[in-house]
């Protein structure tokens, strides 16, 4: 049987040897997952409901567990995998309400009648990317499993274990066999066969944009659903009305959270040139009281970058002569270390500005007024996030509507919540998770005529 390594990316030392899923294993995982498709279909809402629950209970009850396991294998500080945990079983708990509403709709027509239900679309593949593996897996199997699809689940190579652990807190949970799988193993094995099994009728895909591409394509072949959550370059626009200390206290947790590897990242601040020095002078000791080191510790802000290859790519956009403005700091020794970095000024090619660095990197350009503004930060193929940091209401309004992206924050460094829909525009993905209307993406509509007759 192959195995693979997970590492601890603030040690580098070994924490799991896991098994590698092959494709003979993902098969016989789909075809459990094909016999447990209709007693879940079939399951009354209200079971459905206090499953989801208890799923949900279990996985509180396991908070100091899940979060030390995303300290060891993904080096997420410990607060942070904490809140991670307790996002999983926040989602749960609110698509546990939706089975008991997947309301249709009666449809007056000439000579009858029409209704429509919202069935289950299928058994559907998640694949889920390294840096936030909790809360991602939890977006997609919250609402997947709530409007009654078994759900297989393929981990990111490098951090498979909280998943693994909540597969088996659902079956501890009393979730029925087959229902909801994880399989850790390669994307080109695992992610492919879901891709290409034709019982599988659905794939979330959360990744790069690249293997986004690849995944839209396999499933173009079946006609497949997909939802694809993708890259990010997002702007954080700082205008001169704008309460500058509070813009510049939050900046950086606004791009180095999770050590930049967040597709959310707001990697360029984008500050009206009036108040350009000003904002600068502010970000300075902002940046450098980011605490970076030990994820275990409570009071550790970022921790390490999730493995060597990273960090080096992470470091080719901070070549010898780059214009660093300033930096924070980071621990010696071993440990996937990078130190948050303030690039100024920058030129408009630079790799740094136009590319998703995935890491504690952010570029500050100045603009000269509002049109100036919009028109930097929608040139990008990317459009996931934003800020906008503005005293004017109106100013605030028109700059959102004019930002081409999917999820923005006025006078907020943060955007992302489980109860208001979260997904991008452009090359920044396809379709919406999260929110009241998530369980669209995982329902059919049937639409059936009945005839009423004279
Ligand atoms: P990817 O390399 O795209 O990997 C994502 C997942 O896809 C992993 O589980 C990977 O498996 C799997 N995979 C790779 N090749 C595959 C294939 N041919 N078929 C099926 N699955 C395949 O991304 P990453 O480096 O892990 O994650 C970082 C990227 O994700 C960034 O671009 C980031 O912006 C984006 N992201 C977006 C969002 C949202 S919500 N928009 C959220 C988080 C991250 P392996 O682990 O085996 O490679």
């Amino acid at each position: 049987m192959s195995t693979f390594t997970v590492l601890n990316p603030a040690t580098e030392e070994t924490v799991a040897t896991v098994p590698s899923t092959s494709v003979e294993e993902t098969d016989a995982a789909i075809a459990r997952a094909v016999a447990a498709r209709e007693a879940w279909r079939a399951a009354g809402p209200g079971d459905r409901a206090a499953l989801l629950r208890a799923f949900a209970d279990a996985v509180d009850a396991h908070t100091e567990e899940l979060a030390g396991l995303e300290v060891a294998g993904s080096g997420h500080p410990v607060g942070q995998a904490r809140w991670e945990a307790g996002n999983v079983a926040n989602v749960l708990r609110y698509y546990s309400a939706a089975p008991e509403r997947l309301f249709g709709k009666q449809i007056p027509v000439p000579g009858g009648v029409n209704v429509t239900f919202q069935e289950p679309v299928g058994i559907v593949g998640l694949i889920v990317p390294w840096n936030f593996p909790m809360p991602i897996l939890g977006w997609g199997l919250g609402p997947a499993l709530a409007a009654g699809n078994p759900v297989i689940a393929k981990p990111a190579e490098r951090t498979p274990l909280t998943a693994i652990r909540i597969g088996e807190l659902a079956r501890e949970a009393g979730l029925p066999d087959g229902v909801f799988q994880v399989l850790p193993g390669k994307g080109s094995v695992v992610g492919q066969r879901l891709v290409d099994h034709e019982a599988v009728r659905k794939i979330v895909f959360t990744g790069s944009t690249e293997v986004g591409r690849q995944i839209m394509a396999g499933c173009a072949r079946q006609v497949k659903r997909l939802t694809l959550e993708l890259g990010g370059k997002s702007a954080n626009i700082v205008f001169a009305d704008a309460d500058l200390e509070q813009a510049a206290a939050t900046a950086p947790q606004a791009v180095f959270d999770n050590a930049g590897q967040d597709c959310c990242a707001r990697s360029r601040i984008l500050v009206q040139r009036s108040v350009f020095d000003r904002f600068m002078e502010m970000l300075e000791p902002a940046v450098k009281r980011v605490a970076v080191g030990d994820p275990a510790r409570p009071d550790t802000e970022m921790g390490p970058l999730i493995s060597a290859e990273h960090r080096a790519r992470v470091a080719s956009y901070v070549p010898a002569g780059a214009p660093v403005a300033f930096r924070g700091s980071a621990p010696d020794g071993p440990g996937y270390w990078f130190a948050p970095t303030v690039l100024a000024p920058v030129r408009p090619d630079d790799p740094a500005y136009t590319e998703e660095v995935f890491g504690p990197v952010v570029a500050v350009v100045p603009f000269e007024d509002e049109a100036d503004a919009v028109k930097l930060a929608n040139d990008t193929p990317y459009g996931l996030s934003g800020s906008i940091w503005t005293q004017n209401l109106g100013r605030a309004l028109r700059v959102s509507r004019a930002v081409e992206t999917g999820n923005l924050s006025v006078n907020s460094h943060s955007s992302v919540r489980y109860w208001t829909p979260f997904g991008g525009f452009k090359q920044s993905g396809l379709g919406r998770e999260l929110g009241p209307d998530a369980l669209d993406a995982f329902t059919e509509t049937k639409n059936v005529f009945i005839a009423t007759g004279e």
